[in-house]
């Protein structure tokens, strides 16, 4: 396999930690998302990933998948052990849930290329961008921390897809200087991920192209 990333690419660190967690070696293939207004939309790039993003996916078979949760759930039907999804419908959805808050109600907010159409098309300042970026954060983390149930991971005492999505989100939090004191569980729930290797190998600090 390989993989298309970028080291703070938290869409990409979703697909590195359910890699490592399933056992399954990949490739980093790095494209720079900042330098020169960015790797992702020169022409060999778009021709892989029209969207020009990241993640990027190839199978040894030579299929390019696109789209951080429908990758996971591409390595969930192809290697379901260990599984990334209860087996109970409802306690999939639940599952499903959390993943989705964070990957389409928090993570398309603040995204680099939404960030830059602030400041380059729209003209904020920084201080209105970072503003921006702090308030869903905040409103998508208090219904995250009211919804986690028990520990030690988001849903319960098993990791799931929900904890792949909600860790990369507390790394761009924690970088973007977001207090989480309001968040406990939220706090809890990283601490225990970050303990296993699979999370640990996966984070920015760790990928080849990290800075
Ligand atoms: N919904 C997509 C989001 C992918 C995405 O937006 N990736 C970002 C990095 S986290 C990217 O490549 N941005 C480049 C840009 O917007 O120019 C997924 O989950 O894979």
């Amino acid at each position: 396999m390989k993989l298309y990333s970028y080291f703070r690419s938290s869409a990409a660190y979703r697909v590195r930690i359910a890699l490592n967690y399933k056992g399954i070696a990949y490739e980093t293939a790095p494209i720079h998302l900042v330098k020169d207004g960015g790797h992702n939309r020169r022409p060999e790039f778009r021709a892989i990933n029209p969207q020009m993003r990241v993640p990027v996916l190839v199978t040894p078979a030579g299929d390019v998948l696109i789209q951080s949760l429908a990758i996971i759930e591409y390595l969930e039907e192809t290697h379901p052990e260990p599984a990334l999804l209860p087996k109970d419908p409802i306690a999939r959805t639940k599952v499903r849930a959390l993943a989705e808050l964070v990957a389409c109600d928090i993570h398309p907010l603040n995204n680099i290329g939404p960030l830059r159409y602030l400041k380059n098309t729209m003209g904020q300042e920084q201080s209105a961008i970072d503003a921006w970026y702090h308030h869903w954060v905040v409103a998508g983390f208090e219904a995250l921390e009211a919804l986690i149930e028990r520990g030690p991971y988001s849903c319960g005492d098993r990791v799931t897809l929900a904890d792949l999505s909600l860790v990369p989100q507390v790394y761009n939090a924690r970088r973007l200087k977001v207090p989480l004191e309001k968040f406990p569980k939220i706090v809890g729930v990283d601490a225990a991920c970050m303990a296993l290797a699979a999370f640990d190998r996966a984070r920015p600090e760790n990928q080849p192209d990290a800075e």
